[in-house]
């Protein structure tokens, strides 16, 4: 077994990590007070002290963090140690707004690898393995991160980053990758690559670590079959420190949340009310070991529901769902609900490729959606006279899932860009 399967912290009882929990907390909640005077006042707003936070129990009276008060209090605003002692920042993409950045402490980022490290481990990574990381390096926490994760695993790590896709191919092939790390919608742009230059048998890569983005179970299977590997879901944001979070293990039912780092909650999104186990709401993440960013009650906007049923793999750590959404990245078109992965599920399930955008806009003030699906090669030169009869289909199979009629155009394969990090998939044309 690798040496970064750490069994001591994840198939701790769950006594034991509520303990861990409960004296991290009150620490990390006295540390706060102390240090960052923009909680603090948030806390005195809501007439809370540390004396009120014995443990995990009273989390629920500490105020929410959202992303709108890290833009209020960027650069520095939330810093929890001097700056003399932060090594490293890392930002989000900021396509709205100011970006937010998160700061590290050498502390921080060590225990950020080793929660790296534990996912890459679940996946099954040794020193024996070559990990080919091509999320994005630079501000991005994907390819740090697991860069880091792979260094402290002891794989030799091949620091590609994401991009140069001929350049990704010659390493994968001769040096031999067996893990590959990057978002979804790149392995999947990967393997399409791998498969047109007759790479296949070249390659050896038994495990990708993809994350940063939805991915539907489908998407899964696709990749899986189309690379001959096991694809493992990875979760983080910058705001917690980045990916591992949460890591799926071999039972690939769910991601195990690094407990003795986070305590997570499951709140709804519209009162703030914390829901019972099970339920199904928006993530919100306290980072109880961090010490420059140490964000509490930090509301994520993901759509999850946690799961506490014994995993086979022996883990104790509580299981986050896939994200089922964001709540701001949820569509409201003519009134009604839509998720970006619902629409994924219906292509995936009629064979189209992950290839797609979601086009919505408002005309005569009427809301309107477009659905631009991308074809196979096999089914594209397969469809001269049947274009009409196959939008058709999906559109009744869209309905059926949505509840709304969506336009269907099928387009030629490769005529929607490719992403080499986050996918692109939504255009509101009615926000422009
Ligand atoms: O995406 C960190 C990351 C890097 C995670 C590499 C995994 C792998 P941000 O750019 O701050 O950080 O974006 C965070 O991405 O709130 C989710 O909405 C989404 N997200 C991250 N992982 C997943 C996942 C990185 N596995 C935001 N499934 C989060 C679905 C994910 N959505």
């Amino acid at each position: 077994m690798a040496k970064y399967y750490q069994p001591e912290i994840e198939t701790a009882s769950r006594e034991q990590i509520l303990q861990w929990q409960n004296d991290r907390l009150v620490a990390q909640v006295q540390h706060v007070w102390d240090n960052v005077p923009y909680y603090r006042k948030k806390m005195e707003e809501k007439g809370v002290t540390p004396a009120d936070i014995q443990g995990v129990a009273d989390l629920h009276k500490l105020p929410f963090l959202s992303k709108d008060d890290l833009r209020d209090a960027y650069p520095y605003g939330l810093l929890g140690s001097p700056l003399k002692d932060c090594v490293r920042i890392h930002s989000t993409s900021g396509t709205t707004g100011k970006r937010v950045v998160a700061f590290y402490t050498q502390h921080d980022i060590d225990l950020w690898e080793d929660c790296c490290a534990r996912a890459i481990v679940a996946a099954g990574g040794s020193e024996e393995d070559v990990c080919q990381v091509a999320y994005g390096y630079g501000l991005f926490t994907g390819g740090s991160g697991l860069h880091g994760g792979s260094h402290k695993v002891g794989c030799l790590t091949l620091p590609l980053s994401s991009g140069n896709t001929d350049r990704q191919l010659q390493f994968m092939v001769d040096l031999g990758a067996t893990i590959l790390c990057c978002t979804p919608s790149y392995a999947a742009y990967l393997a399409e690559s791998i498969h047109e230059r007759g790479l296949r048998d070249q390659v050896k890569l038994k495990a990708g670590i993809f994350g940063a983005e939805a991915w539907s179970e489908s998407m899964r299977r696709e990749i899986e079959q189309s690379l001959g590997i096991k694809a493992y879901d990875i979760y983080g944001l910058t705001e917690t420190s980045g990916p591992g979070v949460a890591y799926e293990c071999e039972a690939q039912s769910g991601m195990h949340i690094n407990e003795d780092h986070f305590i997570a909650e499951i709140i709804d999104p519209d009162t703030g009310e914390v829901l019972p186990e099970g339920s199904k709401g928006e993530l919100v993440f306290t980072s109880i070991t961090k010490q420059a960013f140490p964000l509490l009650r930090y509301r994520t906007k993901d759509i999850c529901i946690l799961n506490r049923e014994p995993c086979p793999c022996g883990r104790t750590h509580v299981k986050m769902c896939k994200p089922m959404g964001r709540s701001d990245d949820m569509l409201i078109v003519k009134g009604v609900n839509v998720f970006p992965s619902q629409i994924e599920t219906v292509l995936l399930e009629q064979g189209y490729p992950a290839n797609y955008q979601i086009i919505v806009d408002r005309v005569n003030h009427s809301d309107t959606l477009e659905i631009m699906v991308e074809m196979t090669p096999e089914t594209f030169s397969d469809s001269l006279g049947k274009i009409t009869e196959m939008e058709k289909n999906l559109v009744s199979s869209l309905k059926a899932m949505l509840g709304i009629y969506a336009k269907v155009r099928l387009v030629a394969p490769k005529s929607i860009a490719r992403s080499e990090g986050k996918a692109v998939r939504i255009i509101d044309k009615r926000k422009i």
